[in-house]
């Protein structure tokens, strides 16, 4: 069994520190690798290596495949941690880290290549009885009478994906037959030009539907368990603002059923490590869009109401453990909320890069803060622009909410803009407290929070 020495960690920022803990938790030693612009990162100084592996963009050091691989030579690390983002689910960095003689801490490279062609992973989760958005079924032709014919039969409106797409990147509605041929011509050209696939497919539009997705652990030994939804609905241009565990309104049932169905598939694909099945939430039914195969920004929302340690779990499976925990030890308590904490202008919601000079995290029961940040951190320019993520637990949803409007009133963040002040109006919005809103929701409030700044829908005085 290869028992875990040494773990390189190919990333950057709180999720770089985040598996840092659970590794030196289990005592596993850390190879930090980072970039020019990140020597002063919190878990570089944490680490018990580190190792620069080139220049701020990405393209140079955090997606440098060669540069990480010898990063771990060098180290003699025994396996890696991708993390979410960057290489986290590149099925060739997967297989290469695996043939140069390191544990990629992640599923198999195929089931990785899997999943991230569209197209494949709805044929794989429909065989397997995993419930789909009615659509294509398969890669669309260019004979455009055939495929008038299986949106007539899908019944409009229909959505025009790309199969290497997903997270929102190209897409196209579609809500009437006279538009089909121009959306699959201009679909499949921009997926081309982003993914290097020109292969689209079909799916039925589901207009107001709440994101939904189950959270599942396998190990890849013949055991796999569910750990519960998350709803990620709040999001702002596909991405995700805040989000919750569980999701408002889904009952046990509801959660058992589709958490078998899950469950069912990670052992039908052979599925290895932390996952997630994306589902989108309509009139009562789960249809599948696609499947992560990553640790997932918002994991620990289902920490807290599962009191699961989710990257200790992926360290274990890919250290050679079978699943200690079984499905009858997994039990749902309470209520969780993150809270995305962004550099970012309010106005517009440009990235915010410079100095904190002054960063002051909430605590108190039931608060967790999972961040890099220290008084005096300079945000670089180069990557994404969460800087924080606030996770609150709560006895119910209601104390959740409480919960989290307390601990971004104790929040000081001085020196970068940032978007606390938004989280706060979605924590005290009457609808959000409702819950159970869908993904046009926050964009649809935004709107109107817009209009009533610059009096656009006033009536303007004689
Ligand atoms: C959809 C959809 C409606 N109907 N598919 C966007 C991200 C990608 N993961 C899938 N997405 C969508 N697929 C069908 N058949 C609406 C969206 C969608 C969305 C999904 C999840 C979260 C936010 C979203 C925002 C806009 C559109």
């Amino acid at each position: 069994m290869p028992k875990l020495h040494k773990v390189l960690i190919a990333n950057r920022g709180e999720i770089a520190l985040r598996i840092l803990r659970a590794c030196h938790s289990l005592g596993i030693k850390t190879v930090a690798v980072h970039s020019t612009v990140d020597r002063n990162l919190k878990h570089v100084g944490l680490a018990d290596e580190s190792i620069c592996i080139g220049p701020g963009p990405s393209a140079d050091s955090y997606l440098n495949i060669p540069r990480i691989i010898a990063a771990a030579e060098i180290t003699d690390a025994d396996a890696i941690h991708p993390g979410y983002g960057f290489l986290s689910e590149h099925a060739q960095f997967a297989e290469q880290v695996e043939e140069s003689g390191f544990i990629f801490i992640g599923p198999e490279a195929g089931v990785i290549h899997q999943m991230g062609d569209k197209v494949e992973a709805i044929k794989a989760m429909e065989a397997i009885g995993v419930p789909c958005v009615p659509g294509s079924g398969g890669p669309l032709g260019n004979d455009i009478e055939e495929n008038l014919r299986i949106a007539y039969t899908i019944g409009y409106p229909v959505i025009i994906k790309a199969a290497g797409g997903g997270g929102g990147r190209g897409m196209r509605v579609v809500r009437a037959p006279d538009q089909l041929e121009q959306a699959v011509a201009t679909t499949r050209q921009e997926a081309d030009v982003a993914f290097g696939n020109r292969m689209v497919y079909m799916e039925k539009f589901l207009e107001n539907p709440r994101h939904v997705e189950i959270q599942v652990l396998a190990d890849g030994q013949g055991h796999a368990i569910h750990l519960a939804e998350r709803d990620c609905s709040m999001q702002r241009r596909h991405q995700k603002v805040l989000e919750e565990a569980p999701a408002p309104g889904i009952t046990p049932q509801q959660r058992a059923q589709i958490g078998k169905i899950c469950v069912d598939a990670c052992l039908r694909i052979g599925y290895r490590g932390a996952g997630t099945f994306e589902f989108l939430f309509e009139d009562g039914h789960f249809y599948f869009i696609e499947m992560n195969t990553r640790i997932q920004v918002e994991h620990p929302v289902t920490e807290f109401i599962t009191g699961v340690d989710l990257v200790r779990e992926q360290l274990l499976i890919a250290s050679g453990e079978k699943l200690s925990l079984r499905q009858e030890d997994i039990t749902i308590q309470g209520h969780a909320i993150e809270c995305r904490i962004n550099a970012e202008d309010p106005h517009n919601f440009l990235p915010c890069p410079g100095a904190v000079n002054r960063f002051e995290a909430p605590g108190g029961p039931g608060v967790r803060v999972d961040t890099h940040l220290y008084d005096g951190y300079r945000i670089p320019p180069n990557y994404d622009s969460m800087i924080a993520k606030l996770i609150v637990y709560g006895h119910d949803r209601a104390s959740a909410v409480a919960r989290m409007r307390l601990a971004l009133t104790e929040t000081v963040i001085e020196g970068a803009k940032c978007n606390v002040a938004l989280q706060q109006r979605i924590i005290n919005d009457s609808g959000f407290q409702r819950g159970g809103q869908n993904i046009h929701y926050l964009e649809k409030r935004l709107v109107t929070a817009q209009e009533h700044q610059t009096g656009h829908n006033r009536k303007s005085p004689k």
